[in-house]
Order: structure tokens, then C-alpha cells, then sequence
């Protein structure tokens, strides 16, 4: 599909979730997505959609939020100039906003506690909390390369080096 297609389809797509034809998305008309609303990471993906406390999306922000789940066809294939930025959605731009999702205070580090809260989130009622804790000790001690107690971002981007982030865009840690 070409990008003029792709983006024509993505318009339309905007223009289905804009319920009052605004011109721009709430968190109301994202949560119709399908996708997000059964993700148990939806909300903290729609999150991403408003950076800095903003109500609305426009199609440009929008496409530049979706971009990231595309998935990676031609990379290697093909050598980027110097001055061409890195793609939406490519691997690295893939695992900032996977980062970003469990770095909810964005401090910049994933603390024991913040992979908690995530965890709580994608994994069902049968796990008790002490469980809970100690998965959570043991994913943020695995990745903590330098011992100060928390995941930072090229920790993070370690952890997962093994994993197929482009197949899946996943954004569990655990094995
Ligand atoms: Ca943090
Ligand atoms: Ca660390």
C-alpha cells in the first residue's frame, strides 16, 4: 500500500472515530477502538495520544501516535540519509514508547513500583499480590545492569534485545 493510501485510510478512519465531526479526538472517540479497548495497557496507550495534559488529537498527532504500531517492512533494506529522521516505527522509536507506557512518572526509570502498577494491570485476579511483588522485583532486577534499583531506558532497551518487538509490538517484559 502506498503511503498516499495509507494515509487516505487513516483519515477515514479519524473521521469514523470523530463522532461530532470536531475535527479532532477525545479520549471518548479513541476508546471505540477495539484494539485499546481490550488491551489492558489501552488506557495508558491512550495516554499517549495527550501529551502534556492536552484533550485533543489532530489528524497529525494522531498518525504520529498510530505510526508506532505499524509494523517495520522495509528496515535494512535501505540506508536513511543523515538528515532524515529516525521512522515512527522503528524498533528504537517502538521500544521509547514501550518504556513510556511502564514509565508513568516519566522520570525517565522504570522503579519496582511503577512495574507493578503494569503488571497489575496485564495480568489476571489469579495472582496474589505477593506474586505480584516478586515478579515485579525479579523483571526490574534481571534488567538493572547497574544496580541502582530501577530499569532505565537502555536497560529496558536491553532486556529486550532478544525479543521480536516488531512482531509484536510487546510491551510485556516478562518471559
Ligand atoms: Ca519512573
Ligand atoms: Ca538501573
Amino acid at each position: 500500500m502506498s503511503v498516499h493510501a495509507c494515509l487516505l485510510r487513516l483519515h477515514r478512519r479519524f473521521q469514523n472515530l470523530d463522532s461530532n465531526k470536531k475535527g479532532y479526538l477525545s479520549r471518548v472517540d479513541l476508546q471505540q477502538i477495539g484494539a485499546l479497548a481490550v488491551n489492558p495497557l489501552g488506557d495508558r496507550i491512550i495516554d499517549s495520544f495527550f501529551p502534556e495534559g492536552n484533550l485533543r488529537v489532530d489528524f497529525p498527532g494522531f498518525v504520529r501516535v498510530l505510526a508506532h504500531f505499524r509494523p517495520v517492512d522495509d528496515e535494512g533494506t535501505r540506508t536513511r540519509g543523515p538528515d532524515e529522521p529516525e521512522p515512527f516505527n522503528s524498533r528504537m522509536n517502538k521500544l521509547r514508547f514501550a518504556f513510556q507506557l511502564y514509565d508513568l512518572d516519566r522520570d525517565g526509570k522504570i522503579s519496582q513500583q511503577e512495574m507493578l502498577q503494569v503488571l497489575r494491570l496485564m495480568v489476571g485476579v489469579q495472582v496474589t499480590e505477593e506474586q505480584l511483588e516478586s515478579i515485579a522485583d525479579r523483571t526490574v532486577q534481571e534488567a538493572d545492569d547497574d544496580g541502582d534499583g530501577a530499569v532505565s531506558f537502555l536497560e529496558f532497551a536491553k532486556s529486550l534485545e532478544k525479543m521480536d518487538i516488531e512482531q509484536k509490538m510487546s510491551i510485556r517484559i516478562l518471559k
